[in-house]
């Protein structure tokens, strides 16, 4: 038999519906369960007062109390639900992902016209058979130099056009003076002495002189290449050479003409000139002629030096100065943005990492 809860705990069950209705937060109502049902709650307290009663009573308000706890419990539960669920959506709307959205953009990085060159230079040679040597910056005179059959007292060779470092090499190489590599050659020195013949290979790199002004850096770079084998001859040379500059300038009529000239680790030896318009500055128009590059037959002397035998091996070498064509072949006319690192001038004859340099009956368009 059941009779209308006493007024006391009439009051209790609607203040407390109240405020857990109220309770903005899960911590506010943390703090209204506690003080409801805690160890020191009201309701807790009031069943622990249970014991003051007699029998009869207590049975009764007994039952009554535990029933009001059980709803003001369970309503705890339904307002904790409800503030968890709204705190949810609150969540989801303000951390909503837009997956149509557009990337942030992200900086890409250019390939430096010098990298460009070097890489289009060992796709062209590449295709021919050569293979891609590098050697260290720092070298000896006998590589740079003595190797090479030029003489000790070459003006090359003199304090005013080359580094020397201080010290010497120690060891098996014999106090020889150590020297910023004035060209690339040293590297195809040490592939001779390094291994037998034959050799088809180019040496790209950095490359050091004593020169400073609007046109010449004191670092640059350089691109020689040797073929060796036992019947390479000028006709070989020739054809390499024009295949080469026809294929780096996108340009299969370019006029190419080979001039006699001198150098002393070449016998014969010529420079190779490119047909271009000296008034407008285009390569392979007009009627002027533009030097390019160095080359001729390697002297049996420097065959000699790197111990392949030269009644039974020759071949031919040139060589080419990096920024020298790259400015040719992209109209860009002052050397010293080269090597200042600025970016607008490197976004503006940058290229793309994306099109790499590839054969495909002559270089892309870049
Ligand atoms: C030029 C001329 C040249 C070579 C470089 C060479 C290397 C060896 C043997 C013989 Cl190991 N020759 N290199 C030959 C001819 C010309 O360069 O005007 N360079 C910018």
């Amino acid at each position: 038999m059941t009779s209308a809860l006493p007024a006391d705990l009439v009051e209790l069950g609607r203040e407390a519906g109240e405020a857990i209705e109220a309770a903005g937060d899960a911590a506010s109502l943390e703090a209204l369960r506690v003080s409801l049902l805690g160890r020191q709650g009201r309701l807790t307290g009031l069943l622990r007062d249970l014991g003051a009663l007699p029998a009869e009573e207590r049975r009764e308000r007994g039952a009554r109390l535990n029933r009001l706890k059980d709803q003001v419990a369970a309503a705890i539960t339904r307002r904790r639900e409800e503030l968890e669920g709204a705190a949810l959506d609150a969540a989801l709307a303000a951390e909503r992902l837009d997956i149509t959205l557009p990337p942030r953009p992200s900086p890409a990085g250019l390939i430096h016209p010098i990298s460009r060159t070097i890489e289009e230079i060992v796709a062209i040679f590449g295709a021919m058979g050569f293979s891609v040597v590098s050697g260290p910056d720092i070298e000896d005179d006998w590589l740079n130099f003595g190797a090479l059959n030029i003489p000790e007292h070459h003006p090359a060779r003199q304090d005013m056009d080359t580094f020397y470092l201080p010290g010497r090499h120690a060891g098996s190489l014999g106090g020889r003076r150590r020297v910023l590599r004035t060209h690339t050659s040293p590297g195809q020195i040490r592939t001779m002495r390094g291994a037998a013949p034959p050799y088809r290979v180019i040496v790209p790199g950095r490359t050091y002189r004593a020169d400073h002004d609007a046109t010449h850096s004191p670092m640059f770079h350089q691109c020689e290449g040797l073929a060796i084998d036992r019947a390479i001859t000028l006709g070989h040379l020739k054809g390499c050479l024009i295949d080469f500059l026809r294929a780096f300038f996108a340009n299969p009529s370019l006029p190419v003409r080979f001039r006699s000239s001198y150098f002393p680790f070449t016998e014969p030896s010529m420079e190779v000139d490119i047909g271009w318009d000296r008034r407008t500055g285009e390569i392979g128009g007009g009627k002027d002629w533009l030097e390019i590059l160095g080359s001729g037959m390697v002297h049996p002397r420097v065959l000699a030096n790197c111990g392949v035998d030269p009644r039974a091996w020759q071949g031919f070498a040139f060589g080419m100065g990096i920024e020298r064509i790259t400015m040719l072949k992209h109209g860009i006319t002052d050397l010293r943005p080269f090597f200042e690192g600025d970016l607008r001038w490197l976004r503006h004859y940058g290229f793309s990492p994306l099109q790499p340099a590839i054969l495909h009956e002559g270089l892309q368009p870049g």
